[in-house]
């Protein structure tokens, strides 16, 4: 996969995903996270990046068939999502260099986001873990209205989990505002992660993304709520 450069050889991919899906329902397993980030952005290969979306848009596709062909539910980590975000603001999840691998077999690689030209760094895959367990908990980063979505619904729900939690707690009383919120990986749900929640809406790469509105409309919303500093752009 990660020397494909189009659907084609996206396809196979596909496929080998979709019948080991089947093969672990078929064993008993329940609880599965099938996705790819787009390889288009890890060090070793540029090319792969399109191929990665046909193929995301593809595993979607797949999930359904999954879906309906075996009565199960997938849980679908959008890895692809939040890696895009990741490494177009790598400052509001804590790294200062999200393209070059950090080089040092033996450093801690303090800010990098890749250790090498392939493999994420401990805080990479923290972050995806991160994001994984929120899924699996029920409150998905960045979907603090609870409806399956991260889009411009979810800009007045963080805006009153963080001004009234308690009347947020009443409003949305499925959704853990403590787990969706901390979208930074932060430890904590506060105004620093109002810059990795409009991280999630930038425009670049935009067939890839579920997310229909520019990360302009979320900042001008939080802005005008006088939730984000406006130094941040
Ligand atoms: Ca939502
Ligand atoms: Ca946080």
């Amino acid at each position: 996969m990660r020397d494909a450069t189009s659907i084609s050889q996206a396809a196979p991919a596909v496929a080998n995903l979709e019948q080991h899906v089947r093969d672990l329902v078929a064993e008993g397993a329940h609880d599965i996270l099938p996705n790819l980030p787009n390889l288009g952005r890890i060090p070793e290969s540029i090319a792969a990046g399109q191929a990665t979306i046909d193929l995301r848009e593809s595993l979607s596709l797949a999930a359904d068939r999954l879906e309906n062909d075996l009565l199960i539910e997938l849980y679908r980590l959008d890895v692809f999502t939040a890696m895009e975000a990741l490494t177009r603001d790598g400052e509001a999840f804590g790294f200062t260099n999200v393209t070059l691998p950090c080089g040092n077999v033996d450093g801690p690689c303090v800010g990098d986001l890749f250790w090498d030209e392939i493999h994420p760094t401990t805080a990479g895959h923290e972050f995806l873990g991160h994001a994984a367990l929120s899924l699996l908990l029920g409150s998905p980063l960045g979907d603090l209205s609870g409806d399956g979505m991260i889009n411009l619904g979810d800009v007045p729900a963080m805006m009153l989990a963080l001004t009234d939690r308690a009347g947020y707690d009443t409003a949305y009383p499925t959704v853990d505002a403590d787990i969706a919120g901390d979208i930074d990986n932060s430890g904590s749900f506060d105004l620093g992660d109002l810059r990795s929640f409009a991280a999630m809406f930038e425009p670049s790469a935009a067939t890839a993304l579920s997310v229909p509105e520019p990360s302009a409309l979320i900042l001008t919303a939080l802005m005008l709520a006088g939730l984000m500093p406006r130094q941040i752009s």
